[in-house]
């Protein structure tokens, strides 16, 4: 990350200078980084709605957009709804036309996550402003920085900055159609309240979007549960290959591509498996490893975890130094290789590379 004439990475403006500064522009791109997540999507929309809600009573017609990277979401266009968005597919250009007084980043500050948009930011540093959570990022991107690192979501200064601009005692005086994204920032980056990043300032902005009139349980069913049957027909098939290496307290799991073809499902319906056997207290790495083919031939995919905290004090295990044993790499608590080698093979060597 860079340190450069504009700054280390800290904020500029609290909220309160940020709505004023959104408030006194006509037109607004708001980004965020590509393959938005419900944070990414929350923010940016609340965003854009209050910014047009603003400018709906000066006469203006729809003074901010939205533009996203893809790939997005399946349920995003229902968080759309009518305001205008734009999603840019991978290698397309971002619309020539219109040349926005601000252009707001939410959600991310780093070059290597606004890809797509590079350009389009490179033209405008002057008029960008960033409101993000994140630990790092690109302070020369934007001098107008609003950054809350103690945030469990960006959707909770973007909330603070949305009651300003609306002008509203508490968030619970929101309208219906911000508080829902804002709530799906909070909902989504806690893992619906349940990661340690829950705190009491994130409850009592639940509470207030809930007062506002947003729908917990519809939200919920919308983004969370969306499994295909093939899911579970494929994840029936990974329990079933369950191995615990009792010794290293590792439990793998295992995939073949006929595995996906006699379920049914596409190559990303195994997302999310490798975290099942982590519910066991005992458990301390996890892997899951899938076999496929390319022109070379058969190769063995290793996609492993490690839990933060051992159940029996230990350290826990870096999951980058041992997949890099085997060929790949990642961070500590989550890792992946290649193995060129059929399953059977592959996994001897990712038991032998095991502390
Ligand atoms: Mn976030």
């Amino acid at each position: 990350m860079s340190m450069t004439e504009s700054g280390s990475w800290t904020s500029t403006v609290d909220c309160r200078a940020m709505a004023d500064w959104i408030a006194s522009k006509r037109t607004c791109v708001l980004l965020t980084h590509t393959k938005p997540d419900g944070d990414a999507l929350g923010s940016t929309l609340a965003l854009a709605r209050a910014i047009n809600l603003i400018h709906r009573t000066s006469g203006a017609v729809s003074a901010a957009e939205c533009w996203y990277g893809a790939p997005m979401p399946e349920w995003a266009p229902t968080l759309m709804g009518q305001t205008k968005c734009r999603t840019i597919e991978f290698g397309q250009p971002v619309p020539g036309a219109f040349d926005p007084e601000a252009v707001v980043i939410c959600d991310t500050g780093a070059w290597g996550q606004l890809e797509p948009f590079r350009e389009f930011i490179e033209e405008r540093l002057e008029r960008t402003a960033i409101i993000d959570h994140h630990l790092q990022g690109d302070a020369e991107i934007a001098d107008h920085r609003l950054l809350d690192t103690s945030a469990a979501a960006v959707t909770q200064p973007v909330a603070e900055v949305c009651r300003l601009l609306l002008g509203v005692g508490s968030p619970a005086e929101l309208p219906v159609d911000i508080a829902t994204p804002l709530y799906t920032g909070l909902a989504t980056d806690t893992g619906w309240f349940r990661h340690s990043n829950v705190d009491a300032r994130v409850m009592r902005l639940a509470a207030d979007l809930l007062e506002a009139g947003v729908e917990h349980t519809s939200l919920m069913e919308l983004i969370e549960q969306r499994d295909r049957a093939s899911r579970l027909r494929l994840m029936h098939r990974a329990l079933g290959t369950l191995e615990i290496v009792e010794d290293k307290h590792c439990a793998i799991m295992s995939l073949t591509t006929a595995d996906f073809r006699e379920a049914g499902a596409a190559p990303g319906e195994s997302g999310g498996f490798v975290d099942i056997p982590r519910t066991v207290p005992t458990i301390r790495v996890t892997a899951l490893l899938t076999e496929q083919e390319d022109a070379q031939g058969v190769f063995t995919k290793v996609s492993m975890r490690s839990k933060p905290t051992g159940w029996d004090g230990q350290d826990p295990v870096d999951v980058n130094q041992v997949c890099q044993k085997l060929g790949g790499g990642g961070h500590a608590r989550a890792s992946g290789a290649r193995i060129r080698a059929p399953l059977a093979e592959a996994k001897e060597q990712l038991i032998k590379a095991l502390p």
